[in-house]
């Protein structure tokens, strides 16, 4: 049973996630079925595609899956891994992608969402973000990212807290684009994809990958970068690290020593 199912309909594309019994978690097996699916889309000139969970779905994604994340001492957010590559598949699509989010997301699910070009929610949409929570040092692309969408106190809270941006607040913060009662949600979204499909592909196609080079234009020195990825290293070789994971194996709250 495909953890993705896709349609193509008057150059709308629609990839959902289908992966009840594991909350939709971003497993290897459903991120390389929903970068196929993308790849599929884009030869078949989908003009925009709307990326969503399963009907009735509580939880849009719970986000990396924890029990794919690497033992301590490897970055648990590399460049290969499967999460960072179905981000930056969304990123170089040539068509924007819209988020139509009911539910709670989580984690690297909602660097997934706000890397989408458009979102919308319902009022059951929540945001958490969750490293501090599991002893992960998100990387530097995702934390620009989460600057760019929320401002850098609002990302600072979200990142620190590891606490739910519920929906009104998303809303008022930018991370939605359109709050919509869930019995209209499917149809605000698909009226708004099919207002993209009457516009020139072309033009957007050029426009969304200006918005991606600007967004990202933040000068980093060589010795910055290094300067922050030995940051990293220090937290993805501690025992925090190796405790987040742990107690989200057994089900118990993390116990962190900062060590
Ligand atoms: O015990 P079984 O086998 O039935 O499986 C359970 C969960 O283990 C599984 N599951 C997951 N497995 C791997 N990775 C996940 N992220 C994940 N989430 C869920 O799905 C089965 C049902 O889960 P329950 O907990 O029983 O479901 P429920 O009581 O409805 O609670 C749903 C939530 C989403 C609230 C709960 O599953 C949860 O808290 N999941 C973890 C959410 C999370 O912390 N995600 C962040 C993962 N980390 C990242 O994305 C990045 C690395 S970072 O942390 O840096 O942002």
């Amino acid at each position: 049973m495909p953890f993705i199912q896709t349609r193509l309909e008057n150059h709308i594309g629609t990839i959902t996630m289908n992966h009840p019994e594991h909350r939709n978690a971003l497993s290897e097996v459903l991120i390389a079925e929903m970068i196929e699916a993308f790849e599929a889309m884009k030869e078949q000139k989908a003009r925009v595609i709307v990326l969503r969970a399963h009907a009735g779905a509580k939880v849009w994604s719970s986000g990396h899956d924890v029990k794919e994340l690497p033992t301590p001492g490897r970055d648990p957010l590399g460049y290969e891994d499967s999460l960072v590559r179905v981000l930056r598949t969304v990123q170089y699509l040539t068509m924007p992608v819209i988020a139509m989010i009911g539910g709670s997301v989580w984690g690297g699910a909602c660097d997934l969402a706000f890397t989408c070009d458009i979102l919308i929610g319902s009022p059951d949409a929540e945001f958490t973000m969750t490293p501090a929570k599991l002893g992960v040092p998100y990387n530097p692309s995702g934390l620009l990212r989460f600057m760019n969408v929320l401002g850098l106190n609002s990302a600072k809270e979200m990142f620190f807290t590891a606490q739910p941006v519920q929906a009104e607040r998303a809303h008022l913060q930018g991370i939605l684009n359109h709050l919509v009662p869930a019995a209209s949600l499917e149809t605000f979204t698909y009226e708004l994809a099919r207002n993209i499909t009457c516009n020139s592909p072309l033009s957007i196609a050029a426009m969304k990958e200006s918005f991606r080079l600007l967004a990202n234009a933040s000068p980093l020195t060589p010795n910055m970068f290094e300067r922050i990825q030995g940051l990293r290293r220090k937290v993805y070789d501690s025992g925090d690290y190796r405790e987040g994971i742990q107690s989200f194996l057994e089900k118990r709250p993390p116990v962190f020593n900062g060590e």
